[in-house]
């Protein structure tokens, strides 16, 4: 390897720890990783049961919403009391991710609004 070769990988690994030291000033510190969260709409129900969620208060949630049913019936999403919904109803094959970051705890009702009753669970935020 000659030096000049040498000297150019030098430079690559300089300007990665430049690039990584501004990221760090920049955050300030480590953002949290998002908690992430699928919920399949297939039959009628969320996962096949309206599972209870449970989250952390204060770290970003990436909650995903997939309509898995075969055919002709739409689902959306809906978090009651912390303003997060689906933007519309999600057909057969279609999915979309929420992200929001729970700024208070406490126990939320979820539903999917074209079958209440049906597709009803609950959200728990954690201190
Ligand atoms: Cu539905």
């Amino acid at each position: 390897m000659s030096r000049k070769t040498i000297l150019a990988l030098a430079g690559v690994t300089l300007a990665a720890v430049a690039v990584a030291i501004g990221q760090n000033v920049v955050l300030g510190k480590t953002a949290p990783a998002p908690q992430r969260i699928l919920l399949r709409a297939e039959a009628g129900q969320f996962n096949g049961e309206n599972p209870t969620l449970e989250v952390r208060r204060g770290v970003p949630v990436e909650l995903t919403v997939r309509n898995e049913e075969p055919a002709g019936i739409p689902h959306d999403f809906a978090l009651v009391g912390l303003d997060v919904r689906t933007p519309k109803a999600l057909q057969p094959g279609e999915s979309t991710t929420l992200r929001f970051t729970p700024s208070r705890s406490g126990e939320f009702a979820y539903t999917c609004t074209l079958h209440p009753g049906l597709m009803d669970g609950r959200l728990i935020v954690r201190p």
